[in-house]
């Protein structure tokens, strides 16, 4: 059986690492690039390692050039997602690859986004709402800029402010200045953390970026005082388990840390991050997360009301989900 048609709520994904490989393909066709160093024989995204990954990304992500190459792509990405049953997704913007996190240029990318947002909402009946994020090993500088990028465009769309990218390069602190000047404007934050750091790099991001979201998070498993710490203060995670096992980081579903966080009530959503790198969708993780842990509907039901809670929309948008 396949949970295609349950409704999804999606917290984490990044718009550019949703393109689909034939649709960045086409791209490179139509502008003479040259990135076939990008896929494997298969056609689809070829990378060895996280920080491969990251490679891999950016020279794919360097055939989007235009606003309207945006337009495009926020159409394909949404398509699919209402396919696999997503009726609600907060997706991850960046100004460093939207216009080189220039104010001007980044409105024009930002308008091309919501309008192809608002196109996809009237055809597919799916929502989106943006999360701007700086790239941590870009560094703090660039981050600010980025910030500045995301306060000037703050408001009932563009509802929040993270920070991806490679967690091992710099901490948290780093970036307080960027999340202050986001903080100020309004928005919502979240950071990556917990991933490719342990619980100390969780517990670096929750104190010194002041988050209410963490994206991943599941390192926190290796310390039982962190996941205490998660569940008092209502942190929500972020959690991209078919990426985590395709990046090699967990070796398989049933052992990865979601299944015991939910049993200890912490609040767990579940996203795709980067669907065609990791060869995945939100009907797969569905389906993977119900065979590993023997979860049901009311499961499921328990997730999309936690990620609905935690959505960065306003409380009318959030009424409707519920
Ligand atoms: C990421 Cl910068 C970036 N892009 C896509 N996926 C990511 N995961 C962590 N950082
Ligand atoms: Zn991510």
């Amino acid at each position: 059986m396949s949970l295609k048609n349950v409704p999804k709520v999606e917290l984490h994904l990044h718009l550019e690492g949703a393109a689909p490989p034939a649709f960045i393909r086409g791209l490179a066709k139509r502008k003479n690039m040259d990135i076939s160093g990008v896929f494997d024989a298969d056609g689809g995204y070829a990378f060895t390692d996280f920080r491969h990954f990251l490679q891999v990304y950016e020279a794919a992500t360097a055939t989007l050039q235009t606003p309207e190459d945006y337009h495009r792509l926020t159409l394909a990405v949404l398509e699919e997602s209402a396919a696999n049953g997503v009726i609600y997704t907060e997706s991850f913007l960046s100004p460093d690859f939207c216009g080189g996190r220039d104010v001007g240029a980044w409105r024009e990318y930002l308008h091309a986004i919501r309008d192809a947002a608002d196109q996809a909402e009237r055809e597919f009946g799916i929502v989106m709402r943006g999360i701007v994020t700086c790239i941590r090993h870009f560094g703090p500088e660039k981050a600010r800029q980025t910030a500045l990028c995301a306060a000037e465009t703050a408001g009932d769309w563009l509802t929040g402010f993270g920070l991806a990218g490679d967690e091992r390069v710099g901490k948290p602190k780093d970036f307080a200045y960027a999340f202050d000047m986001a903080r100020e404007a309004g928005l919502r934050l979240t950071a990556h953390a917990g991933e490719w750091g342990g619980a100390q790099s969780v517990r670096d991001a929750l104190h010194d970026l002041r988050v209410e979201r963490i994206g991943h998070g599941v390192r926190a498993a290796e310390d039982p005082a962190l996941v205490e710490e998660l569940a008092e203060t209502g942190t929500v995670l972020e959690v991209c388990p078919g990426s985590n096992i395709a990046l090699g980081l967990f070796r398989s579903w049933r052992s990865h840390p979601i299944g015991g966080f939910f049993d200890k009530g912490l609040k767990v959503t579940v996203s795709t991050d980067d669907p065609p790198f990791f060869h995945t969708s939100m009907t797969r993780e569905y389906d993977r997360l119900a065979d590993a842990f023997g979860w049901d509907d009311a499961v499921f039901t328990t997730l999309n009301t936690t990620a609905v809670n935690a959505a960065f929309c306003d409380d009318d948008t959030r009424a409707a989900l519920l």
